[in-house]
């Protein structure tokens, strides 16, 4: 295959960043030449995102790469899922809001007064969650009557970039309004929940070509290129870039969430699955994520939060997790899954009063708080794991962590010792690294199946294994 270059733009809940991947031999090597803060903004309205923000985030990385490699092949956007824009004509209506926003449960009453749960998941095999897109529709009220479209957050970008208005299948996947067994919208699901079917846009697949840049956009960045659909959802992107044997591992795509599970050929839809509530999202070529959703690394970020504003000083992160592993190892842990922690707020309040209500011990400082909180994401990562394996039939050998959690080496240590597997870690950009990856297989850059995608992900970037610790014991 020839060689060349593609650019990433990568959207996370707290940062965006644009990346240069370049392809030599069926190498790839990276280049982050954009980094911007993703700070969401509260109004009268609600918790938005700021999007124009964003954008501007991402055209100033764009114009970076231009100049760093002015023939860039192609470039792909991804960024967090469920999120979306109501559009008429080419007005965006509104600000969109933050998932974590707390006006869903009236969509979610709604939503379910005509489509119970067990329904919708034999629909669209999703986990529930409660800001998923059709219960963000059922909240929105009058300004739906007025929408002629939808766009969902990378689609959002893709738009701003090249006038091309789709729906990438994977994000399109999380909204619950896409059917898992054709993979179509279900648009007899939409109208009963009240959702115009003319807003949904025309789906693609990852690897489809969307258009070049606008002309403005061109003038600005310097240069031209087309814009390629990839796996828009990050944890999409994600999953491509592990290095895994996906039929013998499991994987953490681990940031503000824990995307927890296995990659399958078909959707897993049995009651046990629906109970236990895991998902069976969209991946790239036609794979199905089946996953669930742990409260991630924002359990210790919204801590840290808290503690600033409390103390009026910054914290350091890998400071305080390396007291943290000398701190005591709790007695008991909290649940991780706890829909109690998913809005912004006090984080270590809310902690303190799951442990009270309970009867348990409240760490008694930072460093002890910490590693609880450690301790109950590596519990409820492996128990999630165990649950993936035997929902699933995929017999689980290996974890991989990939995601900033995959420089968090207490966090992998525990894990490790409490599900009694390896713990395989890295790499950390995993998410830029798929959506490079399936760019660059556009490009003829590389080639192949997700299994030769992850053999080059595997020649890059060597993991860092951890060992549980009742098998260092016996060695
Ligand atoms: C991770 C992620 C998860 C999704 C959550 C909300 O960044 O995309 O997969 O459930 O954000 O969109």
């Amino acid at each position: 295959a020839s060689g060349g270059a593609v650019a990433a733009v990568d959207l996370g809940a707290t940062s965006g960043r644009v990346i240069l991947g370049r392809f030599q031999g069926g190498a790839i090597s990276m280049e982050t030449v954009g980094r911007f803060p993703n700070t969401p903004v509260r109004t009268p309205s609600g918790l938005h995102w700021d999007l124009i923000g964003l954008h501007r985030g991402a055209l100033d990385g764009l114009s970076r790469a231009f100049r760093s490699e002015p023939a860039i092949a192609s470039i792909g956007v991804d960024s967090w899922a469920v999120d979306y824009a109501l559009m008429r004509g080419d007005r965006m209506l509104g600000v969109p809001f933050h998932y974590r926003d707390e006006r869903t449960a009236s969509g979610v009453e709604a939503v379910h007064a005509v489509a119970p749960f067990e329904e919708l998941y034999r629909r669209n095999g999703l986990q529930f969650l409660p800001f998923n897109t059709l219960y963000q529709l059922a909240a929105e009220g009058e300004l739906l009557g007025l929408a002629d479209g939808l766009l969902l957050v990378p689609d959002l970008i893709g738009w701003m970039l090249t006038g091309a208005r789709v729906a990438e299948r994977t994000n399109a996947s999380t909204t619950g309004l896409l059917d898992v067994r054709t993979r179509e919208w279900d648009l007899a699901l939409a109208e009963r929940i009240g959702v115009p079917a003319g807003i949904l846009p025309s789906l693609v697949d990852p690897g489809t070509e969307l258009g070049v840049l606008l002309p403005h956009v061109a003038a600005e960045l310097g240069g031209q290129a087309p814009v390629v659909a990839v796996g828009s959802h990050d944890t999409a992107s994600a999953v491509v870039a592990v290095p895994m044997r996906a039929d013998r591992a499991a994987y953490i795509s681990c940031g503000t969430w824990g995307l927890v599970g296995v990659e399958t050929e078909h959707p897993v839809l049995t009651d046990a699955a629906r109970e236990a509530n895991f998902t069976n999202e969209g991946g790239v070529d036609g794979r199905v994520r089946f996953l669930h959703n742990v409260m991630g690394l924002w359990l210790l970020s919204e801590s840290v939060r808290a503690w600033e504003d409390e103390s009026g000083r910054d914290i350091d992160l890998p400071d305080l997790l390396k007291q943290a592993a000398h701190a005591p190892a709790p007695d008991a842990v909290f649940d991780a899954n706890d829909a109690v922690f998913l809005a912004p707020g006090d984080m270590p309040a809310r902690i303190a009063a799951w442990l009270s209500e309970r009867g348990l011990a409240v760490p008694p400082s930072r460093p002890a708080f910490a590693r609880l909180i450690v301790e109950s994401l590596a519990e409820a990562f492996a128990k999630a794991v165990r649950k993936a394996s035997e929902l699933s039939g995929v017999p689980v050998e290996t974890i991989h962590v990939v995601g900033g959690g995959a420089l968090n080496t207490l966090l992998c240590q525990r894990l490790a010792d409490r599900a009694g597997l390896p713990v395989l870690a890295g790499p950390v950009e995993a998410t830029a690294i798929g959506n490079l990856l399936v760019q660059a297989r556009t490009a003829g850059f590389v080639s192949g199946d997700l299994e030769a995608l992850r053999a080059v992900v595997a020649g890059a970037f060597e993991p860092l294994r951890y060992v549980p610790a009742a098998s260092r014991v016996r060695a």
